[in-house]
């Protein structure tokens, strides 16, 4: 059963949010793809937030760009975790995105990630269900340590042959 709804405004979101679902792939969670824009369909908007719970989400993953308002809205409807992707728009480089994600009233947060920051909203949704879930904790704690042995291949390099080189 999927236990992340990922859903975004338009296909043109697609090449974003697609990084949330592989880091969901990459740490064995179930989760659910789909479009659904707020505005062009607030009926069935409606009906998949109010269905989510039921159908065993605990957080949902929503993308969208320009005036923004699938990730709240789905906050306003979902009583668990919401985190917010706002993706990069044409004519102000997705500051509106991020000011309607992250501007929401008091009471109905929305857990807002950086402009097209797909990949961690993916991690920060594993994390959310890694704290009743001690296998998957592990998983996390060993993604930490790919990224550090990640980041010392690079140091050692550099320091060993040099900038010039390393830039070649
Ligand atoms: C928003 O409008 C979508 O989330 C998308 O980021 C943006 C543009 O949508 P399209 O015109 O590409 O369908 O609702």
């Amino acid at each position: 059963m999927a236990k992340v709804g990922i859903v975004m405004g338009s296909d043109s979101d697609l090449p974003v949010m697609s990084k949330a679902a592989e880091m969901l792939e990459k740490f064995g969670i179930d989760y659910e793809i789909t479009v659904i824009s707020a505005h062009r369909m607030p009926d069935v908007f409606f009906d998949y937030a109010t269905k989510a719970e039921e159908k065993g989400f605990k957080v949902i993953i929503a993308g969208a760009g320009g005036a923004a308002h699938l990730p709240g809205m789905s906050a306003a409807i979902f009583p668990m975790p919401v985190i917010g992707v706002p993706i990069h728009s044409k004519a102000l480089s997705g500051v509106d995105s991020l000011y309607s994600i992250v501007s929401m009233p008091a009471g109905i947060p929305v857990a807002t990630v950086a402009i097209d920051g797909a990949a961690n909203a993916g991690i920060l949704a594993a994390k959310i269900l890694a704290t009743s879930d001690p296998e998957l904790l592990e998983k996390l704690k060993a993604y930490k340590e790919e990224l550090k042995a990640s980041v010392l291949v690079k140091k050692e390099k550099l320091e060993n042959v040099g900038y010039k080189e390393y830039m070649k």
